[in-house]
């Protein structure tokens, strides 16, 4: 169903890597006037052909993820909409069809914590919708090349994590989900403003499709960063990557 690629792009062609170099070399720059020049001593290779800066692209992958946690600006917002441009009907995705999306009993569900968190407590349904609640009209875009307006509601994430005592000084968050999907997120990104443990969408429960009993929405990163049916969440020093980055999607892929 899902029609990704599995070998990531920066891994095919090195003239390929040329654009990737120069957007990182853009953000460098306006971020803190490095250049390519600082890149090589970085990465310890000259980047001055496109071998080496295939070369350097493959082998920094990490580096690059760290390098985007620190361009991320905490503050910088992700535009709003307001409810009448919102995509109806919403698109569907997953790497199954529709009809497959796991069906969680919400009476019963527990959502689990794990790792650096000091009351691991499983929540019910019930008292995460007691918690106080936000509501943002934010664009998804899929990596796969289609976005899509909608309106999520439920608890603030940075909220969530204050209550139940996650280590806030860790450097990621992961997400277990109910099909064989799971995913992880940088500590910035996690206490965003606009990064929603979502509950409902449209105003409504959220719905089968779109992630139920719960969805993490964080309009600040692509699609698959935003785990759908989600059983677990830990917090973590050991990078847990996901589904899709395992298989060459960059881990960061936010703004
Ligand atoms: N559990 C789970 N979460 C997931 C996925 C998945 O396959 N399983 N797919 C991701 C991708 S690639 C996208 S684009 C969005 C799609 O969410 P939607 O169905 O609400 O549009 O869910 C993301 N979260
Ligand atoms: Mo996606």
């Amino acid at each position: 169903m899902k029609r990704l690629p599995t070998v990531p792009p920066w891994r095919t062609l090195a003239a390929d890597a040329a654009p990737e170099l120069r957007q990182l070399q853009r953000r460098l720059f306006l971020k803190g006037s490095l250049g390519l020049g600082a890149l090589s001593l970085l990465s310890g290779c000259s980047v001055t052909d496109a071998a080496s800066v295939q070369k350097v692209l493959s082998g920094m992958s990490r580096w690059n993820d760290r390098v985007q946690a620190l361009l991320f600006d905490p503050a910088r917002l992700a535009p709003t909409y307001p409810e009448s441009a919102v995509t109806r009907p919403f698109p569907f995705n997953a790497f199954y069809g529709e009809d497959e999306a796991p069906e969680v009993d919400g009476a019963n569900y527990r959502l689990e914590l794990a790792g650096l968190i000091a009351d691991r407590r499983p929540w019910t349904l019930a008292r995460l919708n007691e918690l106080p609640q936000a509501s943002q009209i934010t664009r998804h875009v899929c990596v796969e090349g289609w976005s899509a307006i909608g309106k999520w509601g439920g608890v603030p994430f940075r909220a969530f994590l204050e209550r139940i005592g996650a280590d806030l000084s860790a450097r990621y968050v992961g997400f277990k989900c109910a099909d064989d999907y799971y995913t992880s997120i940088d500590m910035a990104s996690a206490l965003h403003p606009q990064t929603l443990l979502t509950l409902r969408f449209a105003d409504a429960i959220l719905p089968r499709s779109y992630g139920f009993p719960m969805k993490l929405r964080l309009p600040t990163k692509l699609g698959f960063k935003n785990p759908k049916h989600i059983m677990a969440i830990y917090v973590t020093n050991l990078y847990p990557g996901g589904y899709w980055e395992d298989q060459g999607y960059n881990w960061f892929s936010g703004l």
